[in-house]
């Protein structure tokens, strides 16, 4: 059914005054906490329309688009989702505190301190950057954050090893809250950075604990604290939870790869995996410097349709994570048909850069079908600014990439963001960067 038949169909109920009493009655069929894996107990559901003004209207061309219709879904998104953030401040220290060859000849590893705040001597955030030895002039870019710092990402003993606050992680070498030598490398599989390197692409990474530590401390350690009003002591109901620093914290660092001539800063791609995968989402969303935008298994809050209520739900991600979103987020929990956006119109902002949205069939919390529809509901808004978009209507095979404007994969296997992935992204990039042919190995 197309959107606009669906407007119509929900207007008539609203008329009746039914739609409220349906909502109700799917709200309270299913147990508040239930997880539903069963695709045929999707409750029936009418996205919102990405090209329907506020009051309606239709958007018809690519300026009313830009001017109008943007803005609201941004506005909506700050307000109701992720949370207003703070403008990025205009000065920017940094020092670079270690520059070397690594890898056994394959790279440059650079070690960035940048600060967060305006302020020489406030919070800061450590950026671990390989850059490929052999690059003569600005190579193209892939950041993303990591959960358990920098040197979590390769076991290159050369890499700083965090000293800020973990999540507990005895597996991992996080013992005491604190990254230990066995940490080294624990996140290995989730980096391919020597086959980034090889294919002429630099890789940076920032532990996204440096921005906002990712436990709920009532925002009181970091970055929310120093954009407190004077007698502030939490964000408002519309102001930023962790995902949306975290994001911030991803732009801050742009600021930085604009002043560093190793990296050509208009060809950066921000991806990320599961939460951080909703990060790199809200990051590329908010900020045209990023090329491309890259979600890796980010699920609920992320790339998957909030109002399917398959695997994680908003009340359940809510409840679990209190401190993710902002505070109005928490009115649609069991409620996400009255959302006044989807996570369609996340992706839809992104337009017309391209993004690349991947699942994986064993990852059902993160419901790979929703995230595949709402990359299919963000083609409208990409196509009407030009571009190709999603060159498929269904869900392709498994491990068989569809590659337009917009990307998506479903893979074999577990949430985790393998080298087949990272293998499709570089191909991605390398379309888009017009590098194909360079590309040929
Ligand atoms: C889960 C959470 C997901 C996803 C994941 C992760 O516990 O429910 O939304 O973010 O964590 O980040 O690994």
């Amino acid at each position: 059914m197309a959107y606009s038949d669906l407007m119509h169909w929900e207007a008539w109920l609203v008329l009746l005054g039914v739609a409220g009493m349906c909502a109700g009655a799917a709200a309270s069929g299913a147990a508040a906490d239930e997880i539903n894996y069963d695709e045929s107990k999707v409750p029936r559901y009418t996205l919102p329309d990405p090209l329907r003004l506020n009051d309606g209207s239709p958007v018809r061309d690519a300026r009313t688009w830009r001017e109008v219709r943007r803005p609201q879904i941004m506005q909506l998104f700050e307000t109701y989702v992720y949370g207003r953030s703070p403008a990025l401040p205009s000065t920017l220290h940094y020092e670079v505190f270690s520059d070397e060859v690594a890898l056994g000849g394959l790279a440059r590893r650079k070690q960035v301190r940048v600060a967060l705040t305006a302020a020489a001597d406030g919070p800061t955030m450590d950026v671990l950057i390989y850059l490929p030895a052999d690059a003569n002039g600005p190579v193209p870019l892939f950041f993303g954050l990591n959960f358990r710092g920098n040197q979590s990402v390769h076991t290159d003993p050369g890499i700083k090893i965090s000293d800020r606050w973990m999540p507990e992680d005895a597996g991992c070498g996080i013992v005491d809250h604190r990254a230990t030598e066995k940490s080294r490398g624990c996140s290995q599989a989730d980096w391919s950075i020597e086959a980034a390197l090889r294919r002429g692409y630099a890789v940076a990474t920032v532990y996204c604990g440096d921005i906002d530590p990712d436990f709920d401390d009532g925002f009181q350690n970091g970055i929310h604290p120093y954009y407190y009003r004077t007698g502030q002591r939490r964000p408002a109901a519309d102001q930023w939870g962790t995902i949306a620093a975290w994001a911030w914290g991803m732009r801050r660092a742009m600021d930085y790869f604009q002043r560093d001539h190793d990296i050509d800063a208009r060809r950066v791609v921000v991806l990320g995996h599961s939460r951080l995968g909703k990060t790199a989402l809200w990051a590329g969303a908010q900020d045209e410097r990023f090329a491309i935008v890259i979600s890796n298994n980010s699920g609920c809050g992320g790339a998957a349709l909030s109002r399917r209520r398959f695997g994680e739900t908003v009340r359940r991600i809510n409840t679990a994570f209190p401190h993710w979103f902002c505070d109005n987020f928490k009115q649609f929990n069991d409620h996400e048909e009255q959302l006044p956006v989807d996570q369609h119109m996340l992706i839809a902002l992104i337009a017309p850069r391209p993004v690349y949205v991947a699942s994986a069939v064993e990852d059902r919390w993160a419901d790979p079908r929703g995230e595949f529809l709402a990359a299919r509901g963000a083609d409208p808004v990409y196509r009407l600014l030009g571009t190709s978009g999603l060159p498929v209507d269904e869900m392709p095979p498994v491990n068989r990439p569809a590659m337009g404007t917009i990307g998506y994969h479903i893979r074999t296997g577990k949430h985790a963001m393998t080298a087949y992935d990272w293998e499709q992204y570089l191909t991605f990039a390398d379309r888009h960067f017009g590098r194909a042919d360079k590309a040929a190995h």
